[in-house]
């Protein structure tokens, strides 16, 4: 089962099957009916529950806002569902990386030499994470973003397609590095950086 039926579950969907599951249906808030890349919407999230004992252990977050996709995996883990890892068999990722539980890597990723993705993050496509970086919880590297090694990113935070993060460099808790931006000192939590160097311009 995927949750949300928007552009971000079409990719998760697409991943779930590449890592050999079967899916079953998507629950989205709106439950009107429709099929995302061919899994029907099948109901809301109220209906997570019964499918839990109908036999569906697996669940997949396919929703892009960080806050919400780290509320609904704190709830389906809650109620018993398994979130696992989802890494693309097209994705480069170290013997070493640790993909925690409910976070995917998307096609063209490469993860290198002990860095650790948390839980329910996204990796997204041709985004790469070099070595010893730390992701939070709920992490999303949008497609083409580049971190180089030893970088930190604070739970929830949200590195903008294209952007770049150098070595060592630390983005804090809720912080969104805008599409582009090259971070080349600390981001603090709760702003919002753009540009090259990356200036905080805004809190969120
Ligand atoms: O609480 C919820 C909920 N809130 C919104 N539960 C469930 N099950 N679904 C929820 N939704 C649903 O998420 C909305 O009804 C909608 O169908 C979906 C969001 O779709 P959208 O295409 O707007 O965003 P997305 O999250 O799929 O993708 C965003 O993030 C990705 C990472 C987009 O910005 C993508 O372009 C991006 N790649």
């Amino acid at each position: 089962m995927v949750i949300g039926a928007g552009g971000h579950a079409k990719i998760v969907v697409e991943l779930a099957r590449s890592c050999g599951f079967e899916v079953v249906g998507c629950l989205d808030a709106d439950d009107t009916p429709r099929f995302v890349v061919g899994a029907p919407v099948i109901g809301r999230d109220d209906m997570a529950s019964s499918l839990l004992s109908n036999g569906v252990r697996f669940a997949a977050l396919g929703i892009g806002n960080n806050r919400v996709r780290e509320r609904i995996g704190v709830e389906l883990e809650a109620l018993g569902f398994s979130l696992p890892a989802l890494i693309s068999p097209n994705a480069v990722v170290s013997p070493s990386a640790e993909v925690e539980r409910g976070a995917i890597v998307m096609p063209g990723a490469v993860l290198n030499a002990e860095c650790r993705i948390g839980p329910f993050g996204i990796v997204n496509t041709s985004a790469s994470v070099d070595h010893d970086c730390r992701l939070g919880i709920a992490v999303h590297i949008a497609p083409g973003s580049r971190l180089a090694g030893s970088v930190i990113v604070g739970d929830r935070a949200m590195i903008g397609v294209g952007s770049a993060v150098a070595p060592g460099v630390s983005i804090g808790a809720d912080a969104v590095l805008g599409a582009g931006a090259t971070a080349i000192h600390d981001i603090p939590s709760n702003t919002v950086a753009v540009g090259t160097p990356a200036r905080a311009r805004a809190t969120r």
